[in-house]
This record gives C-alpha cells, sequence and structure tokens, in this order.
C-alpha cells in the first residue's frame, strides 16, 4: 500500500519517535495543561472587565495602544523596550547560554525559554540544539528548488516562496486532511511543524544567499557548531566575530510582542487554522515591507549616500541639513521612530555595543554613532513625530555590511530568520490555549458619521 495516509503515518510516527526524548516537547506537555487552567481562570476573573476604550482616531491611525491581542511570549514597554518572558535583553545576553567561550547568547536558549517561560538547563539547551539539527536536512528536491527560484526576485521573497513550498511537509495539513486531529492535539502537530521549519530556515536562508549572490556554490552545514553559528558558517563567514554578532542578532530579533506586523500576521493567519509553513511564509511577507524589516537595508542605502554625497568627516551640521532635507522630499529617516517605543531601543544599545567591543576604525560604524547623537534633536524639532529615537534597525545592517556581506536586500531575510523564533512559540501556544480565530469588527464612514454625527439622536 503507498496511500497519503501510509505517508502520513510515517512521518508522524517518524517525528514521534525523534521526539521520544525531545526534552522541550516534554516540558510542553507538563505545562500546556497547567497554563490552559491558568487562563481559564484569568478568563473567569477578569473576562468582563475592560481592558481599553477605541476612539474613531485609533481605529483609522493603525490601532495604536488599542490592546486586543493576547501575545504571551513577550512584552514592548514604550520606555523600557522588549522583555520576553518578562526578561530585557541585557538580562537575556546575561542569563541565556552562549556559543564558544563567547559574550552572545544562544538562540536555541532563548527559544527553550520563549516556549516555557523558564532558562533552559545546559541539558535540555543541548536537547533543543541537537533536535535541530536532526531535523535541519534540506532533502536534494528542496534544494534544487531554491536553486531554481529566478535570481532576479528578492531574497525575502525566495524565502517566503521556500516556505510555502515547504508546507507540503506540514505533518498538521496532513493529519487535519484526513480528520485524523482533534483541537486539544492541535498543538503537538504546530509544535512538530514549527521544530521543522526552525531547524531548517538557518540552511534556507544559506542557500538562499550562496544561490542568489554567490553563484550557488553551497557551503554544507558545519554539525559541531550552534545554530546561529553554523548560519554564519553556512552563509560563508568564517571569522569567530560574525557568529558571536549572528548569535546576538538572531536573538534581540526574535520577538517584539504581538502587534508588530510579522508576528500579528502570523499569527492571524494560523488563527484560521493554517499551518506554520502558511503562516510563517505570511509573516515574511510582511516584513518584508520597508517601514517593518527592509528598514535596515534602507538604513545602510541611506547612509552611503550621505557619504556619498557629503564625503568623509562629515560634519554635525551636515548631517541636520542631509536629515532635514531627507524629510523635505518626503520620505522617512530610516531606523528612527517607532510604533510603540518612545526611547531609544535597547536593542539598538546591545549593538552599538557590540560594535563597541569588536569593531575599531570602521567609518560606517563611527557614522551611526554620530547619527544617535545628531538626529534625535533634529527629529524632535518635527512635531509630528512621536519617537525621535534609534530603533534596531538603525545599527543592525551596518554590523553585517562591516562583516563583508554587502548584498543589502538579504539583511531582511537573517530578521526573517531570527523573528521566525518569537512567532512559532507563539504560534504553538496559540494552538495550545484553543484560541479561536481572529476577526475583529470594522466600521465605515458612514458608521462613524451615523453614530457620532450631529443628527444621531433623530435617527
Ligand atoms: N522619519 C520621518 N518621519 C517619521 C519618522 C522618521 N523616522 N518616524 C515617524 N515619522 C512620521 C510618520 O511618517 C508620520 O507622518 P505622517 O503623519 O505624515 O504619515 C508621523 O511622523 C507620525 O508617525 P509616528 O506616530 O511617530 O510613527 P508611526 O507609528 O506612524 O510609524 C514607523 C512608526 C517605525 C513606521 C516610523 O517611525 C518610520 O517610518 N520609521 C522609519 C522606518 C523604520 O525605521 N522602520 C523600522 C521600525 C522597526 C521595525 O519594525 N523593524
Amino acid at each position: 500500500m503507498h496511500s497519503k495516509q501510509q505517508s502520513v503515518a510515517q512521518l508522524f510516527y517518524r517525528s514521534l519517535y525523534n521526539n521520544t526524548h525531545g526534552l522541550l516537547k516534554q516540558r510542553m506537555r507538563e505545562l500546556v495543561p497547567v497554563k490552559q487552567a491558568l487562563l481559564r481562570d484569568v478568563r473567569k476573573r477578569y473576562g468582563s472587565k475592560e481592558v481599553c476604550k477605541v476612539t474613531v482616531d485609533q481605529a483609522i491611525g493603525g490601532m495604536r495602544n488599542v490592546f486586543a491581542l493576547f501575545y504571551d511570549a513577550s512584552l514592548l514597554d514604550a520606555k523600557t523596550g522588549i522583555t520576553m518572558r518578562d526578561y530585557n535583553i541585557p538580562e537575556l545576553q546575561e542569563y541565556l547560554q552562549k556559543g564558544e567561550n563567547g559574550h552572545e547568547p544562544l538562540p536555541e536558549a532563548l527559544f527553550w525559554l520563549l516556549c516555557t517561560g523558564d532558562f533552559p538547563s545546559e541539558q535540555e539547551f543541548a536537547d533543543v540544539q541537537q533536535e535541530w539539527k536532526q531535523r535541519g536536512q534540506l532533502d536534494s528536491q528542496t534544494q534544487h528548488f531554491i536553486l531554481s527560484l529566478p535570481k532576479t526576485a528578492h531574497p525575502m521573497t525566495m524565502l517566503s516562496q521556500t516556505l510555502l513550498y515547504l508546507q507540503k511537509d506540514s505533518l498538521f495539513q496532513q493529519v487535519y486532511d484526513q480528520g485524523k486531529v482533534s483541537k486539544p492535539q492541535y498543538w503537538e502537530y504546530f509544535y512538530e511543524d514549527a521544530m521543522n521549519l526552525l531547524a531548517k530556515i538557518p540552511r534556507v536562508a544559506a542557500l538562499i544567499y550562496r544561490h542568489k549572490y554567490k553563484n550557488g556554490e553551497i557551503i554544507s552545514a558545519d554539525e559541531s557548531l550552534d545554530w546561529a553559528g553554523n548560519y554564519a558558517h553556512m552563509l560563508g563567514y568564517k571569522k569567530f566575530e560574525v557568529r558571536e554578532c549572528l548569535r546576538g542578532y538572531l536573538s534581540i530579533h526574535a520577538d517584539h510582542e504581538g502587534g508588530n506586523v510579522s508576528a500579528h500576521t502570523t499569527h492571524l493567519v494560523g488563527s484560521a487554522l493554517a499551518d506554520p509553513y502558511l503562516s510563517y511564509s505570511a509573516g515574511v511577507n510582511g516584513l518584508a515591507g520597508p517601514l517593518h524589516g527592509l528598514a535596515n537595508q534602507e538604513v545602510l542605502k541611506w547612509l552611503l549616500e550621505m557619504r556619498d554625497e557629503l564625503g568623509e568627516n562629515i560634519s554635525n551640521e551636515k548631517i541636520q541639513d542631509y536629515v532635514l532635507t531627507t524629510i523635505r522630499e518626503g520620505k522617512v529617516i530610516p531606523g528612527y521612530g517607532h510604533a510603540v517605543l518612545r526611547y531609544t531601543d535597547p536593542r539598538f544599545i546591545h549593538q552599538k555595543d557590540f560594535a563597541a567591543r569588536h569593531i575599531k576604525d570602521d567609518p560606517l560604524v563611527d557614522l551611526v554613532r554620530q547619527c544617535y547623537h545628531v538626529i534625535p534633536p533634529v527629529l524632535k524639532t518635527i512635531g509630528k513625530i512621536q519617537n525621535p529615537w534609534p530603533n534596531v534597525d538603525a545599527h543592525s545592517g551596518v554590523l553585517l555590511y562591516h562583516y563583508g556581506m554587502r548584498e543589502f536586500q538579504y539583511y531582511t531575510v537573517v530578521f526573517a530568520v531570527s523573528r521566525a523564533l518569537g512567532c512559532m512559540a507563539n504560534l504553538i501556544w496559540s494552538r495550545a490555549f484553543g484560541l479561536p480565530i481572529e476577526r475583529p469588527g470594522s466600521i465605515t464612514m458612514r458608521w462613524i458619521e451615523e453614530k457620532f454625527g450631529e443628527n444621531q439622536n433623530l435617527k
């Protein structure tokens, strides 16, 4: 018999077999009933309380400060920045496992934290690392698919397409199609898909890079390296500093609460029970927008254009004029401002400190530092800008550029590899909590006028 049913069963049992000793899944199995009960209790006690009011301005203005999403793994504070399971960026840097006697946190450890709320023991950490190595292989068809993509496509488009290609392997979709899964089990299949997606995404991303920019010369994985270190290796970067840079980079970009475009899109699409591949492909498409993940490539372009026009050793006054000219042309200053943050993004500080430790005498890194002092006072003079301070994208692209990655379009792919960690942890928990399909109401101009207009009482 060679039925689809058989192949689904084989896939599932192979995956269960592989994970008999998966410590993260074991821990999740302990946690899921406990947290489900906690959420039930929270709803029972506070379900009817009002979280916030929504004004017409907020409905039209991108729903700023409308707290209508439940997203448990991370929270963004306008002043202190992101906390992941209540730990801020410096704390994560201090407490998470680090690689090669380095300084930067390892994403495997962060994923454990995002899923469980606890820092992993050495054994738990090693177990996730091992699992991702086992699950991470790309078969020859997948490699062929990537190597056949048109090189003219944007690398974020390639990433999104490859995630859709891999969707044929979704265990959730297969068992759901066959009616073999009930709601309490959904999360287990989302977990399997999420772990496979995470294990594979650095290899997919590295292959896209080698295909688009390096004539398809593939670099095989080095199984002795960690997830981020191996990504640096497969991209073709051999220096210890690049591995360190990517460890930190992939950790700090992992999650930024639930309302940002990539996290929210992944969550929304997943709420329709679209599997993790479909959901994250959608999230990646949102991340590819210039106001979201593409900003780091925009920053670099903007800085290089400024340098081309004004030369080296630019004075503060000239930077100020350049900023004002950019705004007069109707453009934004990339890397500055944020929809929620109102102070300097701690992830920017993390990268600035990394640069201070590892990078000496790079005029572009110096320019980023100079801009940090010069740009905010200029933006403060433009009343409508809510946050004149830098976000993470003001620095991240410049680090990659320093280490030799000159393909700006690719920078957002690195972001996407990282953001998969937060999006996947949340997606697993959304199914574990049994959250429903997301479906907010919307209003029309006529609705607003009829409800609040002068004649409303006459109607
Ligand atoms: N340069 C120029 N104008 C800016 C600005 C900037 N850096 N930041 C905000 N503004 C403008 C907005 O465009 C808006 O103008 P409008 O009313 O004419 O449309 C006005 O100021 C008010 O915007 P806001 O309430 O301060 O910000 P927002 O929530 O609407 O937008 C963001 C937030 C990030 C899109 C915006 O600050 C921006 O475009 N920044 C530059 C791009 C960037 O760095 N994006 C990365 C964000 C982090 C991430 O997701 N990776």
